[in-house]
């Protein structure tokens, strides 16, 4: 009592709620005011943060957390009289007419798309000390995923959108992501962004929970600190409800809004195909997808349907520890199995969402963004009654659909070949290793910088009828083995789409031996060939420079990806296993606007070998 000439107006008001919510054990035992009151000054101040970053104030926090708490201990399945299917949804091959089709479509819509990418992650799992978004895509090229993500934007805005308008970006970052982030932009100019273009969205902690009736934890060295942890990517729909962000690109004109995590480097290159699904359907949620293997640790989209009438049929994301158990109880004594196709029949979420916002905006007005939440205590015993550590409320941004009303349009969008759309960067080397031996995509830097030049290479393969060398090389890098492909960087500004790689390669004018480099980037660059890569070509292009290769042979020593063997690497090296040795690059820069023809008479002019110059662009991010 003494303590309250500390508390302001606001603060009693708090203080007043919390002790109504039974929180009493937050302020039990103050010491007489003088002593500590910096201390019980921040833990107000933390308190306030707290009430002003959940919707509805921590008061909604501790009652939703009660009902949920509630439920957990009586053991309420979520999923409890649904009966999962296969969902119904566009299954597309890659590179097929009907995906060049639809991609053309979704390049038109993509003029009136917002971007929204979920970086609040510190990714533990991956060992990184520094921001996933920081992490170089590939090692060829050296672009961190930001700047391939704000690269892939500029060139669908350059490409799609009615002049005047930019595509906006927003980042969700976290305590943990948000300095470093907003570092990263400022430090590479936003990536040629404008800079207003972008908007960072803070999402806080939440506060933990120590037992069912949802007291509020302290951390056991202050008792003037609350514990608190992340409540999960769907407070991204809380943010962009809370700060208006949402409404305002709906009354700008926009029509889509794509979500997608922070190292998938594969996820521009079938947004579009799925744009285009969107718009031929008029989903108000698309979900991209892959076939997934039965337990691999990805959710897994399925039509929840209620034969007791009780509901409405549901498409959504089931997580994988929750998939299993569902199937036995209702449809399948085997579970989540693999079907004769090798993968599990439900499609693989990766979290790559193409939300509608004519029905997005009303959704958050009127949930305010708390779309739906779940918790997960660890229980002492069967009791049910004491928690081994505090818990949270946590949420997931797929779970959108299940604030949407009944006869909403909900899809997902698959590609048949992972290899094409999605190889994120996740697990530590250990954990990756460990994967790759009980046959699992291993989710590891090491894949994932792999499967960017597998795709390009397909790619290039599949429209422009590329031979691609064989054998391909193979290499063990991290335990992991695998093939690999010639490392093919194709920047956004150089095709962000398949028909305009198409429209660049003439057929069949590039021959790459097995360990060549290619990385072609800028919008104006044209392959009209032959062109033959025996060691590494770079070529880079700025706007305005139209630029015809071939007939051009290119024979240099070029560069070598080397497993590491105990010798000094970069933490970056370090997670994916090996290092980048260049020992000679043709690098062919043009810089200024022009028309250019490089061809094998004007090699000598044009040609610059500079294998520093391309340790320095390489390293420059
Ligand atoms: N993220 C945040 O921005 N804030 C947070 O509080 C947490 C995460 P993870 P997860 O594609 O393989 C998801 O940790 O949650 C960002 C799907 O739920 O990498 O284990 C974070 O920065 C699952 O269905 O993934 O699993 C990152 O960008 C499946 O699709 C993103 O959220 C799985 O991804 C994902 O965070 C998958």
């Amino acid at each position: 009592k003494g303590n309250t000439a500390l508390l302001d107006e606001q603060d009693r008001a708090l203080v007043a709620q919390l002790l109504e919510l039974d929180q009493t054990h937050l302020f039990e035992g103050w010491p007489e005011p003088g002593t500590d009151d910096v201390s019980k000054r921040r833990l107000l101040s933390q308190l306030r943060v707290l009430d002003g970053s959940y919707h509805g104030g921590i008061a909604a926090y501790v009652r939703n957390a009660r009902n949920l708490l509630a439920e957990s201990r009586d053991g309420v399945n979520p999923f409890e009289g649904y009966v999962p299917s296969v969902p119904r949804g566009a299954t597309l091959d890659y590179a097929s007419p009907e995906l060049l089709e639809l991609e053309a479509e979704g390049l038109r819509e993509a003029g009136g798309a917002a971007f929204v990418l979920v970086a609040g992650g510190l990714g533990e799992r991956l060992g990184y000390s520094g921001i996933k978004v920081a992490l170089p895509s590939e090692c060829a090229s050296g672009t961190p995923f930001l700047g391939l993500y704000i690269a892939s934007i500029l060139a669908l805005q350059r490409r799609a959108a009615p002049p005047g308008r930019r595509l906006p970006l927003a980042i969700m970052t976290s305590d943990d992501t948000h300095d470093r982030t907003q570092e990263l932009l400022r430090r590479n100019k936003y990536f040629g962004m404008e800079e207003d273009q972008i908007t960072l969205l803070k999402q806080e902690k939440v506060a933990c929970l120590t037992d069912n009736s949802a007291h509020l934890a302290l951390e056991a060295a202050d008792r003037f600190c609350l514990q608190t942890k992340p409540h999960g990517h769907g407070d991204v729909h809380m943010l962009l409800a809370g700060s208006g962000l949402a409404g305002r690109w709906l009354d700008s004109g926009l029509k889509w809004v794509c979500f997608f995590q922070d190292t998938n480097a594969l996820v521009f290159r079938a947004l579009l195909a799925a744009l285009g699904v969107s718009s031929r359907h008029d989903f108000d949620m698309n979900s991209l997808a892959v076939p997934r293997k039965a337990r691999e640790a990805i959710g897994a989209i399925a039509a929840l349907t209620r034969p007791d009438g009780g509901g409405a049929p549901l498409t959504i994301n089931v997580e994988y520890n929750q998939l299993d158990p569902l199937l036995r109880s209702t449809v399948s004594k085997e579970g989540d199995v693999n079907d004769a196709s090798g993968y599990s029949p439900f499609p693989g979420n990766i979290n790559q969402l193409v939300l509608k916002l004519s029905s997005y905006v009303p959704q958050l007005a009127a949930t305010g963004g708390v779309i739906s939440e779940f918790v997960n205590p660890k229980y002492k015993d069967a009791t049910k009654t004491d928690f081994k550590s505090s818990t949270r409320l946590e949420c997931m941004m797929q779970d959108y659909p299940k604030a949407l009303p009944p006869g909403a349009k909900v899809g997902f969008t698959t590609i048949k070949q992972v290899w094409a759309t999605y190889s994120p960067v996740k697990n530590s080397p250990a954990d990756a290793a460990a994967k790759f031996k009980e046959g699992n995509p291993t989710h590891s830097a090491t894949t994932g910088e792999l499967d960017i030049y597998k795709a390009n290479c397909l790619s290039l393969a599949a429209v422009a009828a590329i031979e691609l060398p064989c054998p391909l090389q193979t290499a063990t890098f991290n335990g992991i083995t695998t093939e690999v492909y010639p490392r093919v960087v194709l920047s956004p500004s150089f095709a962000p789409s398949l028909g305009e790689l198409r429209s660049k390669v003439a057929p069949g004018s590039i021959r790459l031996t097995p360990g060549s480099v290619l990385v072609l980037d800028g919008p104006g660059i044209r392959v009209v060939g032959p062109l033959v890569v025996r060691g590494a070509l770079v070529v880079r292009a700025v706007e305005g420079a139209e630029v015809a290769l071939g007939p051009l042979r290119v024979d240099n020593a070029g560069w070598d990806w080397q497993p590491l063997e105990g010798e000094a690497a970069s933490e970056e090296e370090r997670i994916r296993g090996f290092k980048v040795v260049r020992r000679e690059t043709r690098e062919l820069i043009f810089d200024k606007p022009g028309s250019y023809t490089v061809a094998e008479a004007e090699q000598q002019e044009q040609e610059q070998r500079s294998a520093p110059a391309a340790e320095e662009a390489a390293a420059a991010p």
